[in-house]
């Protein structure tokens, strides 16, 4: 069967945004000094080359395990996903928990002002304000597979930098094992969070967690855009998380929060149904979710023949260059 998105959702996000709305996401990358290059190869090319001036310092050697590939693409299934499927197919539980509700009920969500804030186990505590997303750190193109738990999976090129950039910015106190991250909790902004029926029994706000290394693993992204605008509200603007070796409920979307600890932070799913969903979620097509079998995706690309493929799953979602994070850890036991 050939699943129409277009028609399922009944919406683009053309029909939603405003033209101007539209162009202005557009122009504030713009503004604030990220200019897409002109082929997508060449930007995952730079973004290779990106300014890990962090990089070859002795913290961050502790941390890298492997050179940096954010391209690795695997034949013809890494086939960007068009902008318009990957803007109107969404989970944000927020807005509600139908692949349609964000698209339709986010666009009045308020991104300016936005205020995030890293704090905890750090030594300089940060704030920062709308502007700051943009322009504190030089921001990439990067092309991710985008793998959710449900079976689809996406290819997105996000705009964004290495979420050790920031941590590295608070400067971790040694005490710190782990980063927790949370969502914006605003009821009458998001209608989710005051209804257990539309928010599909989240306990709001939507938190999540990552060990410290995973968080400084290169890879890990805080994304502000996507398809070389800012980022949609469906999709987490204006900061969320980008995981690419996890499945897609890690990558928490519209964060106002970050939290360095000593101690494994909560996660919304685990703490939803602990049996389901585990803290580390990495990608493995041999450990099944008790309701779906993950040996398989449905890879949503373009229209035609090629709308859906699917495909086998690679184990960490073919980022094994973070296997080495894992050694001697029971990937079954720790799911
Ligand atoms: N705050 C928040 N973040 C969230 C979610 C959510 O419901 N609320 N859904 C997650 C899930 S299950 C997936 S698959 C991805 C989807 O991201 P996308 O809609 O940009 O493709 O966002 C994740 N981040
Ligand atoms: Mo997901």
């Amino acid at each position: 069967m050939i699943f129409n998105f277009r028609k399922a959702n009944g919406l683009t996000e053309n029909d939603v945004t405003d033209e101007s709305v539209y162009k202005e996401r557009r122009a504030i990358l713009k503004t604030l000094g990220y200019v897409g290059a002109g082929s997508l190869l060449a930007t995952a090319r730079s973004a290779n080359a990106g300014p890990f001036d962090w990089f070859n310092s002795d913290e961050a050697s502790k941390f890298v395990t492997s050179p940096l590939d954010f391209t690795k693409a695997k034949a013809t299934s890494d086939i960007l996903t068009p902008e318009e499927k990957a803007t109107t197919y969404n989970n944000f539980y927020e807005f509600g928990t139908g692949k349609g509700d964000p698209v339709e009920k986010a666009q009045d969500f308020k991104v300016n002002p936005w205020t995030l804030k890293v704090e905890g186990l750090v030594e300089k505590p940060l704030t920062l304000a709308y502007e700051d997303l943009f322009s504190m750190f030089s921001l990439e193109e990067r092309i991710y597979r985008l793998r959710c738990v449900e079976a689809w999976s996406m290819v997105i090129p996000w705009i964004g930098f290495s979420l050790a950039n920031i941590i590295k910015k608070a400067q971790p106190l040694s005490k710190a094992k782990y980063v927790s991250f949370q969502t914006l909790y605003d009821p009458k902004q998001m209608p989710g969070q005051s209804s257990r029926f539309i928010g599909g029994g989240v306990d709001y706000p939507y938190v999540e967690g990552l060990r410290l290394d995973e968080a400084m693993q290169p890879l890990t992204m805080l994304s502000v855009g996507m398809y070389g605008k800012t980022l949609p509200p469906q999709n987490g603007a204006p900061i969320r998380l980008v995981v690419p070796w996890k499945y897609g409920f890690k990558s928490i979307k519209s964060i106002v929060k970050i939290v360095l600890t000593d101690k494994q932070p909560p996660t919304t799913w685990q703490t939803l149904a602990a049996d389901e969903y585990g803290f580390y979620a990495n990608v493995n097509p041999k450990v099944d979710h008790p309701r779906w079998s993950q040996a398989r995706e449905r890879r949503i690309v373009s229209g035609g023949l090629f709308e859906q493929n699917r495909i086998d799953t690679l184990p960490f979602n073919g980022y094994e260059e973070v296997a080495p994070l894992y050694k001697g850890l029971d990937l079954r036991k720790f799911y």
